[in-house]
C-alpha cells in the first residue's frame, strides 16, 4: 500500500470507507473516496477502455476478409460491441473526473497504456480466430471477478460487458472449432496463431504478483477481485483442456497441472511485455497512428454535434 498517498487522508473517513469495501458496499461516484482509491480507477478503466478500442482494431482488419458471409456479420458485430464496450468504459471513467477528450489525447500522444496482447500483428484469419475466443475468454475471466468489486460504475459496466462478450466467447470457440476440424491447411493455421500468440497472452493477465505494483492496493480496496497469477491460473485451468481437446498443442513443454492442481508454465519473456506496454511493440506505432487519423477524421462530426445553436433544416424530399 502506498502509505505517502494516504498521509493526508482524514483517517475517520477512511476507516469508514475501507469498512464499506469489507461489508461489500458499492461506492458510487458522490461518495467520498482517498485520492489513491480515485487515481487507481481512472488509471486502470482508463487503460481498459483503451484496450477496447485498440483490440477491435487486430479484428477490424480482418473484417473485409473473413470468410463467408455469416463470419463476416458476426466478425463485424463483435468489433461493434468491442468499441461500445470502450464508450461504457470511458463513461464510469469519467465520473471520477477525467474527461473522455483528455482520455482520447493521453492515449494518442502514447502516455496512457493499454493491453499488450494488441500490438502484435494478426498475420492470418487464425490469428482473429484466436483472439474472438482466447482473448475474449482471458478478458472475461478477470471482468467477471471484477463485476464484483467496490466501484459501482465500473462494476455495472463490467456486468454488462461480460454478456456480450460470453457471446464473443461462443463466436471465437466456434470459429477455431471449424479450423482445427477442417482441412490440414486450416488445422495448421489456427496451430501457427496459437504458437505466435500464446506468449502474449500469458501476459496479458500482467507480471506476476511478486513484481506487480498495484496488486495489493487494489485487491485491498476490491477493484482487483483476482491477482494475476490466479486470473492466469483460472485461465490455464479453464482453457487449455479445451485447447488439447481439439488436437491443438500449446507451445510450452514444461506446461502441466501440478497435483497440488496449480498449472507450471514457462515463464514469458517479462522484458519482452515491458517493452511492448512503453511503446516498443511490434504494431504500437500502426495502431495508435490509425486511433491518431480516425480522430482526425471525426473531428468534423464531433463539431458538428457540439453545435447546439446550429437550426435543423428540413429535407427538401
Ligand atoms: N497490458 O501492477 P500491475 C479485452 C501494466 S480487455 C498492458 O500488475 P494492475 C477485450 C499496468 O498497467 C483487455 N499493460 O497492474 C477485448 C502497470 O503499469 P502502470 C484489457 C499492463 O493494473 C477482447 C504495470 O504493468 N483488460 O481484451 C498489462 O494491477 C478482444 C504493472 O502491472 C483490462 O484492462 C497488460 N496486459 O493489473 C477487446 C481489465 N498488465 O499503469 C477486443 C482491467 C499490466 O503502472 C478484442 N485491468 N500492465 O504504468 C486490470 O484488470 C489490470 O489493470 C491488469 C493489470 C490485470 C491488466
Amino acid at each position: 500500500m502506498s502509505k505517502d498517498f494516504l498521509a493526508d487522508e482524514d483517517p475517520v473517513k477512511l476507516q469508514e470507507f475501507e469498512d464499506r469495501i469489507e461489508r461489500g458496499e458499492k461506492i458510487e461516484p458522490v461518495d467520498w473516496m482517498p485520492k489513491l482509491y480515485r487515481k487507481q480507477l481512472i488509471r486502470m478503466i482508463e487503460q481498459h477502455a483503451h484496450s477496447e478500442i485498440i483490440g477491435s482494431l487486430p479484428e477490424g482488419t480482418w473484417i473485409t476478409r473473413a470468410p463467408g458471409f455469416k463470419r463476416k456479420l458476426a466478425l463485424m458485430a463483435k468489433v461493434q460491441d468491442e468499441v461500445g464496450h470502450a464508450q461504457l468504459l470511458y463513461s464510469a471513467a469519467e465520473t471520477l473526473g477525467k474527461s473522455r477528450e483528455q482520455m482520447i489525447v493521453d492515449l494518442i500522444n502514447g502516455k496512457s497504456k493499454y493491453s499488450n496482447i494488441f500490438n502484435y500483428p494478426a498475420y492470418t484469419w487464425a490469428d482473429s480466430c484466436f483472439i474472438s475466443w482466447l482473448v475474449d475468454a482471458g478478458a472475461i475471466v478477470n471482468q467477471v471477478a471484477n463485476s464484483r468489486g467496490s466501484y459501482g460504475p465500473y462494476c455495472r459496466a463490467l456486468e454488462r460487458i461480460c454478456v456480450e462478450e460470453a457471446f464473443h466467447l461462443k463466436y471465437g470457440h466456434h470459429c477455431v472449432i471449424h479450423m482445427a476440424t477442417g482441412t490440414d491447411i486450416q488445422k495448421k493455421m489456427m496451430q501457427e496463431a496459437i504458437n505466435r500468440w500464446w506468449k502474449p497472452m500469458l501476459m496479458f493477465f500482467g507480471p506476476p504478483d511478486k513484481i506487480s505494483a498495484h496488486t495489493e492496493t487494489l485487491m485491498k480496496w476490491k477493484v482487483k477481485m483476482l491477482s494475476n497469477d490466479d486470473t492466469r491460473q483460472q485461465f490455464l485451468g479453464m482453457y487449455v483442456p479445451k485447447i488439447w481437446e481439439l488436437d491443438l498443442t500449446i507451445p510450452d513443454e514444461k506446461l502441466r497441472k501440478n497435483d497440488d492442481g496449480k498449472w507450471e508454465y514457462t515463464e514469458p519473456d517479462w522484458e519482452e511485455f515491458k517493452r511492448v506496454i512503453n511503446g516498443d511493440g511490434p504494431c504500437n506505432a500502426e495502431r495508435l497512428a490509425v486511433r491518431r487519423t480516425a480522430e482526425e477524421r471525426g473531428r468534423w462530426v464531433r463539431e458538428a454535434l457540439n453545435r447546439p445553436k446550429a437550426t435543423y433544416v428540413t429535407p427538401l424530399a
